[in-house]
């Protein structure tokens, strides 16, 4: 092939040869696909080769290996950098179930398909499409959030399963990074909590190009940014030229070294081309160059420029002789160490099988409480702690925290041994994240992609605050647990601030999230079941500060009926209503007591607890019809939230009974009064829908 007679077969030209076939499968694919960015990934392409031919200890062969280096593109707009790397190094295919296949994660015909509808190389990196994706990643900041939850569990096995002589988990988490992560305040977040903890395992690099979309970097970011790591306790380094592979390396070998601090590598580049002495325009940067400067820049780099997606000759071999024979010994000698352990340490292993494979071990739901009737009862979050207690001692890998409120959350996890995880003990369940929600939701995603069950928690209007991580658990389809207490005005004095109203129907409208608010005691319980059990949705489990009634299961149904996501909580004799009362969380009992009222006066009711909406829509149309029969249109909603999205149940004849305004601060009683959450109001709301 011409390139290759044209470029001398000696290491340093190879290693150019490699760099320069990364830049240009990624301007071919951009082009092509008509939509992308080129520049990040023709900038970054030295890099991105130094780290994995050089260092990163990663089997090809076998990208779910427990212990390989992790490598995240939290610039995922240079999703083109990740693909064309994962080709060149030939990368296998994971099946569904979790088998090496003989396909490549990313094969040239599908960088052919960047960009296009159900190809392997979507616009911006997605785990759960393309193998040797580690985390989904586009929205700036996220991927650096993730990073730091992968260096915490990479700690936190280590911790928990290394054995003296056998030392299983020693792997590293790199994540590179725009000025855009960093500018974005998760990054601030994660960099905060990451230098806090002391994480030595984790190592960001700073594309620092001088610009973003907009113009200049410095239109909108000037501070001293090593200056600002070394505050957070970074150990913080620099490479003044991207291109200089030496430096390159030297810069790794030093956060190799580093024992006691997460380091920052700052990688002076500039966009496009990759030359230093060449600034190109920003027809390189967000968009595609058009034909003719893709021809100049090809000509630039020596290469035939008419030809597309052209990998010469030995640079997959190069590839191969590089990062594929050096993972595959790494992995050759750690699986020697691991036939050994899993001999001498069999549960260990066997609970690493699980965590794997997101399996429960058995009896995962010994010793759940369940809550006897209680006209004053106890607060879903109160409940909660209990179940998440139990569960957590029969599941040792879930661990988690809160944003600062685990006090009033109810998340600790207080059993002994349970510990706490700070900078050098890294083996605690309890995590402290500080008041950082956005980055805790990151974390969380990151720890979940590590195979540990993961939560975290907050008040849940501070939802909002977390809301771009949570779609991401959604998005890529991970079992994340979130955590959200003080779920409505219920909060009383605290007062609008921190009175949810739209988040209900906000996280309901998210797809794949599974959004569920309990009624009871007994229906936290089951809803705990079913959360233990996901495997590939994230939920949002929403409860209570204030106490409500545990409701007596038999004189109503069982709570069982949760796991449909909606049941007859109490009907009316007969099974034959006049009016359907449905309802979720606190405002459940109100509906019970309504209902009581109106059987006293005659009116045939039912009420239907409907703790998670997604969960009742997957049911079968018998079943539904069963809960909600289409001839019964009499029908109130009580929640104290937006109704928007309650008419989907209650339908055009339906009442809905809600929150049209944000909350006030006073003590709940009195808020109830004031917005309409009384026993008459409902019946009234029944009357009125009854027409009577
Ligand atoms: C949260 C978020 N906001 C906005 C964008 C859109 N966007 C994509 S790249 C980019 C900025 C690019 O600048 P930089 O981060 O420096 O990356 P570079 O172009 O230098 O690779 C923006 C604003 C995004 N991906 N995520
Ligand atoms: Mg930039």
């Amino acid at each position: 092939m011409a390139v290759s007679e044209q470029v001398l077969a000696t290491g340093q030209q190879l290693d150019t040869l490699c760099i320069n076939t990364i830049r240009t499968l990624a301007i071919d694919a951009v082009q092509q696909a008509n939509s992308g960015h080129p520049g990040a990934p023709m900038g970054l392409a030295p890099v991105t080769y130094c780290l994995w031919q050089e260092f990163l200890r990663y089997d090809p062969a076998d990208p779910t290996w427990v212990n390989r280096d992790r490598f995240v593109l939290s610039n995922g707009h240079a999703s083109m950098l990740l693909y064309a790397t994962l080709y060149l190094a030939q990368v296998r295919r994971v099946g569904k179930d979790g088998e090496i296949l003989k396909e490549l994660a990313v094969p040239l015909e599908e960088i052919k398909r960047f960009r296009q509808l159900g190809s392997l190389t979507p616009g911006h990196p997605e785990s759960h499409i393309t193998s040797g994706v580690e985390t989904t990643t586009g929205p700036l900041g996220q991927g650096v959030g993730n990073s730091l939850g992968m260096a915490i569990v990479a700690k936190w096995k280590a911790a928990n399963f290394n054995r003296p002589g056998l030392e299983i988990f020693n792997y590293n988490v790199y994540a590179m990074c725009s000025d855009g992560d960093l500018m974005e305040g998760i990054g601030g977040e994660a960099a905060s909590l990451a230098g806090h903890l002391k994480l030595s395992n984790l190592c960001w690099i700073y594309d620092h190009n001088s610009i973003t979309l907009d113009g200049p970097a410095n239109w909108s970011f000037s501070e001293d940014v090593a200056t600002r790591f070394v505050g957070y306790g970074w150990n913080v380094t620099r490479v003044a030229d991207a291109n200089d592979l030496e430096m390159l390396a030297r810069a790794i070998e030093t956060f190799q070294k580093t024992t006691d601090r997460p380091t920052l590598i700052i990688v002076d580049s500039h966009i496009g081309y990759g030359s230093p002495n060449k600034q190109d325009t920003n027809a390189a940067h967000g968009e595609p160059l058009g034909d003719a400067e893709v021809r100049l820049v090809k000509k630039f780099y020596g290469w035939p420029e008419d030809a597309k997606f052209l990998v010469p000759d030995g640079v997959i071999e190069h590839f191969h002789d590089g990062i594929g024979k050096r993972g595959q010994g790494l992995r050759a000698m750690w699986c020697d160490v691991y036939a050994e352990y899993s001999q001498k340490y069999p549960e260990l292993a066997e609970q690493l099988r699980f965590m794997h494979h997101r399996e429960l071990p058995k009896g995962w739901d010994k010793n759940f409480p369940t809550f006897p009737p209680d006209a004053k009862g106890v607060a879903t979050r109160e409940s909660s702690g209990k179940v998440l207690n139990a569960l957590a001692q029969n599941i040792p890998w879930l661990i988690g925290g809160s944003a600062d409120l685990a006090t009033s959350n109810k998340t600790t996890l207080k059993f002994e041994g349970a510990g706490d995880f700070q900078a050098g003990s890294y083996g605690g369940r309890n995590l402290h994240f500080g008041v950082r929600e956005h980055v805790m939701g990151a974390t969380v995603n990151g720890m979940v992609v590590s195979d540990v069950r993961a939560f975290g928690a907050t008040f849940f209007n501070f939802s909002d605050y977390m809301r771009a991580s949570i779609r991401l658990s959604a998005l890529m389809e991970i079992p994340s647990l979130f955590i959200f207490t003080h779920d409505s005005i219920g909060v009383g004095e605290d007062g609008p601030t921190h009175q949810p109203i739209e988040q209900l129907a906000s996280l309901r409208a998210m797809p794949n999230l599974l959004v569920i608010r309990p009624g009871d005691a007994n229906e936290v319980t089951e809803a705990w079941r079913i959360i233990a059990q996901l495997k590939h949705s994230p939920v949002a489990l929403v409860l209570t500060r204030q106490n409500l009634p545990t409701l007596d299961r038999t004189k109503y149904a069982a709570a069982s009926g949760v796991a449909k996501g909606a049941y007859v909580l109490a009907d009316a004799e007969g099974g034959k209503p006049q009016v359907i009362l449905l309802s979720t969380g606190s405002e459940l009992s109100l509906c019970v007591d309504a209902y009581e009222k109106l059987k006293a006066e005659g009116t045939k009711a039912r009420v239907v607890s409907m703790p998670c909406w997604k969960i009742f829509d997957e049911q079968d149309a018998a079943y539904k019809e069963s809960v909600l029969p289409s001839d019964v249109t009499a029908r109130v909603s009580v929640e104290m939230a937006a109704t928007l999205g309650w008419e989907r149940y209650t339908g055009s004849k339906g009442r809905n009974i809600g929150m049209h305004s944000f909350g006030a601060s006073a003590p709940l009683k009195d808020l109830l009064k004031h917005f309409g959450f009384t026993v008459d109001k409902v019946v009234a709301e029944a009357h009125a829908a009854l027409g009577k």
